[in-house]
């Protein structure tokens, strides 16, 4: 079982295209395990993106991703990560096969719409940086058997 943190960047929240990014990863039949909706802060933004800190893009991406409020998340399952990335498609939106979030509704990689982690290390510590523990909860969904084999 794995977990990963997904966020509706601003511009799907300005959109109004959360209930649709939410609804994707849902009937996808990923797990739900914490949700909020937040701003994040400038310190949160540059910890959050910190890889990125030496890339000439660094700066207009703590703006985007401060620029107005986020749907922070966390979804689980198997293979959480990969399937969370299949479904929201290639970081730019250009190259993003169509019935992807990105594919369906971005044109540009800066405006990408939603954000999700990329190997099992970040989406713990991304997990962690959003969640507290006591924020995620452990619940029995009654279908599993119906998704999960
Ligand atoms: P990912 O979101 O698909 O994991 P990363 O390479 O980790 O992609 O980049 C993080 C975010 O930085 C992207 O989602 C996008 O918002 C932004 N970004 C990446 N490359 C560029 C770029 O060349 N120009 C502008 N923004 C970029
Ligand atoms: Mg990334």
């Amino acid at each position: 079982m794995e977990r990963t943190l997904i966020l509706v960047k601003p511009d799907g929240v300005q959109r109004g295209l959360a209930g649709e990014i939410i609804s994707r990863f849902e009937r996808r039949g990923l797990q739900l395990a914490g949700m909020k909706f937040m701003q994040m802060s400038r310190q949160l933004a540059e910890e959050h993106y910190g890889v990125h800190k030496e890339r000439p893009f660094y700066s207009s991406l703590v703006e985007y991703i401060t620029s107005g409020p986020i749907v922070a998340m966390v979804w689980q399952g198997n293979d959480a990560i990969a399937a969370a990335r299949s479904t929201m498609g290639a970081t730019n939106p250009v190259q993003a096969a169509p019935g992807t979030i990105r594919g369906d509704f971005g044109m540009e990689i800066g405006r990408n719409l939603v954000h999700g982690s990329d190997s099992p290390e970040n989406a713990v510590k991304e997990v962690n940086l959003f969640f507290n523990t006591d924020e995620l909860v452990d619940w029995q969904r009654t279908n599993d058997a119906w998704i999960c084999e």
